[in-house]
């Protein structure tokens, strides 16, 4: 396993509609790994392909928070949201292609979704509470839309500047 670099925001490649998962092979699920390490090295509760450059229908999760609790790391390939609550839930996001940035987002409070697992087989499940937001925010990064796409676009592009900046240090930096 190892652990990718994540992209951060604006990059061309987090604005693209990714392409479905044609069946799981091992190189789909060494991904899945490397963005599982990735994700826990962050540290984040979530993933999706493009953050690492791959332009393929694949997120990976783990909204366990609480201090000594089990891991409950989740790898879905081809997501798809087939039903959402009318009730909604406000949650403040973060997003690790936007780092240090953090705003209230309102999504649908439950939603159930379809996918295939590490072995191909179809799963289908109910998320509510973070899984929820979590599961809609990474499914989101698949078509190419990041949470700052909810927000006014005044507070947009503030971050997106500050974002510029950020990335013109980090090269700075690496020079
Ligand atoms: O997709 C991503 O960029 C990951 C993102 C997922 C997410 C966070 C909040 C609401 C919806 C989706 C993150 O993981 S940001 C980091 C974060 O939330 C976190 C980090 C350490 C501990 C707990 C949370
Ligand atoms: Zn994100």
């Amino acid at each position: 396993m190892s652990i990718r670099p994540i992209l951060i925001h604006p990059d061309p490649r987090l604005k693209k509609a990714c392409a479905p998962v044609e069946g799981v092979s091992d190189d789909l699920r060494k991904l899945a790994e490397d963005m599982l390490e990735t994700m826990y090295d962050a540290p984040g509760i979530g993933l999706a392909a493009p953050q690492v450059g791959v332009l393929q229908r694949l997120i990976v999760m783990d909204c366990v928070k609480e201090e000594g609790a089990d891991p409950q790391p989740m790898v879905l390939f081809n997501p798809k949201v087939q039903w959402t609550s009318e009730a909604l839930n406000t949650y403040e996001e973060g997003c690790l292609s936007i780092p240090e940035q953090y705003a209230e987002v309102e999504r649908p409070a439950e939603v159930t979704v379809t996918w295939l697992d590490m072995h191909g087989a179809a799963c289908e499940a109910k998320f509510d509470k973070l899984w929820a937001t979590c599961v809609q925010h990474e499914i989101d990064h698949l078509d190419g839309k990041l949470f700052i796409d909810y927000l006014k676009p005044l507070k947009r592009q503030l971050i997106t500047r500050k974002m510029v900046k950020l990335k013109r240090e980090r090269a700075r930096e690496k020079a």
